[in-house]
């Protein structure tokens, strides 16, 4: 008997098996009927491509004298937390056993079949960047509110939070120190701006507290330079989207590459808003981000309604203004003002 059979027949099966787990995930868990679509089809080719070699594969086969059961019996390796985690797995079995099988089929000198072996793994390679994209939100274009209930004329974080909702505003990010507020509130508020942003499916982020970030069921997470790391946020909570405040080139850089999901970019001119933050950095650095960053970015620092289309005209696709929304009369009618210059 030669072994490469056996070894061929144990990977289509794990080939196989890993595109199903994962057609099914993009079919009921997260409907994605491309992305299922592909996975599928993928199945296929797999299943065909060898179908000659069925009888003599099926006859090499001895599953329960695989040693492999009684170490995989043993091993908590197999345990996965999160869907990231799930479908980053299944992802790697699969292009392992793709990678096996070409190998094999090489030693066979089935050089032509290798090659297909081949093909199907990069194309493997580009659907699971595809997958892990997706488990992401992604930053939305528009604008971008934050709470500052300092600047609120007098309105609670929630009040203002069900306005900018009901303005139609895509994300909110909840901001507030805690020498202001004690943690317990901080959280309470969290949680009651979650309800209130999950029903309109709006993103929303916490600023600098991962724990609250976490038990409120936020989006994501926006850090400043001196908060936790990218790498320390990913450990506690791989699916949170990371925004990172930057206000340099080299900051820019360093947030891409330390894997952030989009960075603030600021300020750009003056604000009295944020406490000890630097001078602002001027257009020019919106100007570095807009041909230089690779990630989504918000324009963030002392932007108004009579300065915000300076900042779009140079291609700011995300703008964020704080106390021009929080301390507007109405912030409705502010918000609708707002978008208009977007669509000059
Ligand atoms: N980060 C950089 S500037 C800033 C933050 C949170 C405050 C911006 O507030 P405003 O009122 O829009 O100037
Ligand atoms: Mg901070």
């Amino acid at each position: 008997m030669n072994n490469s059979y056996r070894i061929i027949d144990a990977n289509i099966n794990r080939i196989s098996e890993g595109l199903r787990v994962l057609e099914d995930h993009f079919r009921f868990a997260v409907v994605d009927k491309p992305l299922n679509e592909k996975l599928r089809n993928y199945r296929h080719i797999v299943r065909e491509s060898l179908k000659e070699f069925d009888l003599k594969l099926i006859s090499c086969r001895e599953s329960l004298n695989d040693n492999g059961l009684n170490i995989s019996m043993a091993s908590e390796i197999d345990k996965k937390s999160s869907h990231k985690e799930f479908i980053v797995a299944n992802f790697k079995r699969i292009e392992e056993a793709v990678r096996s099988v070409e190998e094999n089929l090489h030693l066979l000198n089935e050089h032509s079949k290798a090659k297909i072996f081949e093909n199907i793994r990069f194309e493997i390679y580009e659907l699971e960047k595809q997958a892990v994209a997706k488990m992401k939100k992604q930053l939305p274009h528009g604008i971008y509110c934050i709470t500052a209930e300092e600047y609120s004329n007098g309105r609670s974080n929630i009040e203002v939070a069900k306005a900018m909702v009901k303005a139609g505003i895509k994300i909110v990010q909840y901001r507030e120190k805690e020498e202001k507020k004690s943690r317990n509130i901080i959280l309470a508020e969290c949680r009651e701006i979650r309800k209130i942003t999950k029903d309109s499916g709006t993103l929303f982020i916490v600023n600098d507290f991962l724990d609250i970030a976490i038990l409120s069921d936020a989006d994501g997470i926006h850090c400043g330079q001196d908060d936790l790391s990218v790498a320390d946020i990913m450990k506690l909570s791989p699916s949170l989207m990371i925004g990172i405040s930057t206000h340099s080139p080299d900051q820019a850089q360093k947030a891409v590459s330390d894997g952030a999901d989009y960075i603030g970019v600021g300020p750009i001119f003056k604000t009295g808003t944020k406490k000890n933050v630097c001078e602002p950095v001027g257009l020019e650095y919106l100007d570095y981000a807009v041909k230089n960053i690779c990630i989504p970015f918000v324009a963030i620092g002392g932007i108004k309604e009579n300065n915000i289309s300076q900042v779009i005209e140079r291609g700011a696709k995300t703008v964020c203004l704080v106390s021009e929304i929080t301390g507007a009369d109405n912030i409705k009618d502010k918000i609708e003002k707002l978008n208009e210059k977007f669509n000059n």
